[in-house]
């Protein structure tokens, strides 16, 4: 019975999928056991659990799993209640918060993950495209940030957005490092500079931050093999 009652999450310490999760629950006070995962030899537990995608992060709640971290995120806020809610009350709010959730997963990652993994003029390109999505971005949450900037006191409960920015760019500057770009430009995207630069201040975000420069290395290895197997 004790068993069942186990929360686990399965993840990655690498991984800005599974970085949400650890981040929600551990905003809300949920206690978990993390599991780590290799993905070059995945879990018998993994494949049983996310069949379909076979992908991290699976959160496993009363022996049932959970799979995408969008839906896990959703499914946190509906199932603890107390402590800080990840979404909004009002249901338009909520609808609000999901689309431009759902527009940095979808839009603005895609091209993030096209520039690490390509060189020449299809980089250009997919860093172009990126620049063009955060600045959307940025005007988009004026809805949210009506001064235009964020404070560490706005950000330090966090909700859906806050942590689907940070799990995409709190590392921004290593992913500068590596590209050899200016990708959150403090000119170009004010908005989004001050918003990451909070959160980056936040105690719990320090804490499941790894150093910079393991994360330099780990990058730059991701896309030296991304490069040699042609992934672009
Ligand atoms: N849409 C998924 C993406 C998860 C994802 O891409 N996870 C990666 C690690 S960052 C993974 O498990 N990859 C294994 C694979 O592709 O085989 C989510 O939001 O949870």
């Amino acid at each position: 019975m004790e068993e069942e009652k186990k929360l686990t999450l399965h993840g990655l310490w690498i991984s800005p999928y599974s970085k949400r999760v650890e981040l929600a629950l551990k905003t809300k006070g949920i206690p978990f056991e993390f599991v780590e995962e290799d993905l070059m030899n995945k879990s018998p537990l993994l494949l049983k659990y996310n069949p379909v995608h076979k992908k991290v992060p699976v959160l496993v709640h009363n022996g049932k799993p959970i799979v995408e971290s969008l839906i896990i995120l959703e499914y946190i806020d509906e199932t603890w209640k107390t402590g800080p809610r990840l979404l909004p009350e009002d249901p338009y709010k909520r609808a609000r918060v999901r689309f431009w959730a759902s527009f940095v997963d979808q839009q603005v990652f895609e091209s993030l993950k096209l520039a690490f993994t390509s060189d020449g003029e299809v980089q250009e390109k997919a860093i172009k495209e990126l620049l063009e999505k955060l600045k959307t971005f940025e005007v988009g949450m004026k809805e949210f940030f009506p001064d235009g900037i964020a404070s560490i006191e706005r950000t330090k409960n966090l909700g859906l957005l806050d942590i689907v920015l940070y799990s995409g760019f709190g590392a921004h500057k290593v992913q500068e490092e590596v590209l050899g770009t200016k990708i959150i430009d403090p000119e170009k995207t004010p908005l989004i500079f001050s918003w990451l630069t909070a959160l980056n201040e936040l105690p719990l975000v320090k804490e499941l931050t790894p150093p910079h420069e393991k994360l330099v290395a780990v990058l730059q290895f991701f896309r030296n093999n991304a490069l040699k197997s042609g992934a672009a």
